[in-house]
């Protein structure tokens, strides 16, 4: 009598490339709980837990219905003995004691709190956390000599962890789009990461840039990026030139999973003037730096609205305000976005495109199938054969897929 039996008959291939998974799915309450255990895992930089965790949750998302009972799971693949556990329990119980424990320990709420600061990873959070630095405002008071993406993150914390809608991913698509054909027409730019997949929100925009003539792509990036400056769109960048040669990787290396394009990590300064998205922040209400009211030209102490502002530095996109007080709220006509910018070889579009279009953990199953089952190695850059000892080209992902001998799997359904 309890509907969906015919699960546990149903063969579910066991990698998530080989599977469809879209974004709405039926085990909600199940994923939400696996997740919270692979993100602490991750955060205690115990990657193969995490990563269990994660192929246990990934399964879940692919099934074509909610599982009601242990007794469905029978016979399918992913499930470890500690997610099967997770998963009984919730199933039972509504919830999961070790979730539970989890979400509401201290150590997890700080290591959440801390890697939240953009430039900050789990190393440097544990290391914190183990000084009894708990929060962003501890880390503030505590003194520490942070780097320059640390110090955006901290000044843009509230923001940056805010969800990025898609209207604000298409806005910053159209402002990208001027800068790159502002300094080379006829270059392509397509929008990828989660926002490729159909989330409705993300953590960041990301964006691929290529050019058909190749070459010509080469050196873009610092020109798009001062192109962005001197527009005053961009409120902290860092950019990585491209590192990748195909002689120094050698083919029988394997192929890392960071990838050696021209990329740009930045925060945008995005104008919500026009979209009647202003937020009201309650911390650092700060109304446009650039204002034209010619704040640019003036130094020292300003008081507005209320608030004692001094500003500190003397180029006016890096200006970093240090509030008198920091209780005031306001309108504020701009909001900072996380937003990657990648530069691509035409050759190697296809590869990036896939490898940038996630989720993670569909990358991650793409490379491990491509070695453990077709013995090839697959990056962001390139498809190596082994036996064939060669590299098969390709100029779409479909022909990717063809090449390691899997179904096209659609960007809408690897949301592994
Ligand atoms: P989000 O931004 O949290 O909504 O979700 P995603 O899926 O957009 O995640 P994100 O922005 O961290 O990364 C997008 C995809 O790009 C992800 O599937 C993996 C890939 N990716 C990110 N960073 C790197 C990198 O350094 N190298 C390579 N090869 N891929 C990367
Ligand atoms: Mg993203």
């Amino acid at each position: 009598e309890k509907p969906g039996l015919e699960l546990a008959v149903v063969s579910v291939p066991s990698y998530a490339c080989q599977r469809h998974t879209p974004l709405l799915h039926h085990n909600t309450t199940l994923t939400d709980a696996l997740s919270i255990l692979a993100e602490n895992a991750e955060l205690s930089e115990n990657e193969g837990r995490g990563v269990a965790f994660r192929r246990a949750a990934a399964l879940l998302k692919s099934l074509p219905q909610e599982v009601r009972g242990a007794e469905q799971l029978r016979g399918l693949p992913c499930l470890g003995e500690h997610s099967l556990r997770v998963i009984k329990e919730v199933l039972e119980d509504g919830v999961s004691h070790e979730v539970e424990t989890t979400t509401h320990s201290e150590q997890f709420k700080a290591m959440k709190a801390l890697t939240g600061i953009f430039g900050v990873g789990a190393k440097t959070a544990d290391r914190w956390f183990r000084e009894g630095i708990h929060t962003p405002s501890d880390l503030q008071r505590s003194g520490h000599t942070l780097n320059r993406a640390q110090q955006a993150g901290l000044q843009y914390y509230d923001e940056l962890n805010l969800p990025v809608t898609k209207a604000e991913a298409v806005a910053i698509g159209q402002i990208v789009e001027r800068a790159v054909h502002a300094v080379l027409p006829g270059a392509e730019i397509t929008l990828i990461g989660g926002f490729r997949r159909g989330k409705q929100t993300g953590h960041d925009v990301d964006f691929l840039i290529t050019h058909p003539d190749e070459g010509r792509e080469e050196g873009l990036m610092p020109k798009v990026v001062s192109w962005l400056e001197a527009q005053g769109f961009l409120l902290y960048q860092k950019t990585t030139g491209n590192s990748y040669l195909e002689s120094k990787e050698g083919p029988a290396r394997p192929a890392s999973n960071m990838d050696r394009f021209e990329r740009c990590f930045s925060i945008f300064r995005l104008s919500t003037d026009n979209e009647g998205t202003e937020i009201q922040t309650g911390l650092r209400s700060r109304r446009g730096l650039r204002s034209r009211r010619g704040l640019r030209s003036r130094r020292g102490l300003r008081s507005r609205r209320g608030m004692t502002l001094v500003v500190v530095g003397d180029h006016a996109q890096k200006v970093s305000w240090v509030l008198g007080h920091s209780q005031c709220s306001g309108p504020r006509s701009w909001r900072a976005v996380r937003v990657d910018l990648v530069v691509s070889p035409y050759s190697q579009f296809a590869f990036a495109l896939l490898g940038w279009t996630g989720s993670k953990l569909f990358e991650r199953e793409l490379r491990r199938w491509a070695v453990h089952e077709k013995a090839m190695t697959l990056s962001s850059h390139a498809l190596y054969d082994r036996k064939r000892t060669q590299y098969l080209r390709a100029s779409s992902e479909e022909e990717i897929f063809t090449h390691l001998g899997l179904e096209y799997i659609p960007p809408c359904d690897r949301n592994a």
